[in-house]
């Protein structure tokens, strides 16, 4: 599994740099210089074992998003994950794929109204949020994040949505609308929610 893979290279890392730490405080006769510049090596041992511990414990948390949905809510085989930052589509999008997943892209009205109730709960005060679908590429022609097109689509046709030509190309869903969606301007900063894929 990729996570044990960089666990074990971390602690050989470590390993490797600590040796040859000990090794130069062995090999040093007491000088001031020395002592100062051994002591300069272990404030950088220090920071890069800070520094390796986070990406360890973001793997971890990666991994768990993955699995068994710690955070989040798990639902269909998806797990969500609500992010209280409002971001731009792009920006938004993004952060999924650096967290291992996408936005939120539900493929039938069972997922849409699950992304609902936990949009509801988890990010109450924000009425929408932004959906992984957009037509930026082809105008009308609504796809996911991989380019794929969706065969569910909810939009609010009581405004008739999507209005927004080429002007509006990111979906998002609304509260107001009961789970309906919109398309709105992409630079538009927005809440969202990621899913990932679990077993
Ligand atoms: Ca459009």
């Amino acid at each position: 599994m990729a996570l044990n893979r960089v666990i074990i290279f971390v602690f050989a890392l470590l390993v490797l740099l600590l040796d040859e730490t000990e090794g130069q405080s062995a090999r040093s006769k007491p000088d001031r210089n020395k002592v100062k510049h051994v002591r300069g090596d272990d404030d950088d041992l220090k920071t890069q074992i800070e520094k390796l511990w986070k990406e360890v414990n973001s793997l971890k948390e990666m991994q768990a998003l993955q699995t068994v949905c710690l955070r989040g809510t798990k639902i269909h085989k998806k797990c969500y994950l609500a992010i209280e930052e409002a971001k731009h589509f792009h920006e938004a999008n993004e952060d999924c794929i650096a967290q291992g997943g996408t936005l939120a892209t539900p493929r039938n009205s069972d997922e849409n109204d699950a992304l609902m109730k936990y949009g509801k709960i988890s990010i109450p005060e924000a009425s929408e949020w932004w959906l992984g679908i957009t037509d930026m590429v082809n105008e009308g022609k609504f796809v996911d994040v991989n380019g794929i097109a969706v065969s569910f689509l909810n939009w609010d046709r009581s405004t008739k949505q999507p209005d927004g030509g080429k002007r509006e190309n990111c979906a998002m869903v609304s509260q107001k609308a009961q789970g309906k969606w919109k398309d709105e301007v992409c630079r538009d900063a927005k809440k969202y929610i990621c899913e990932f894929l679990i077993p």
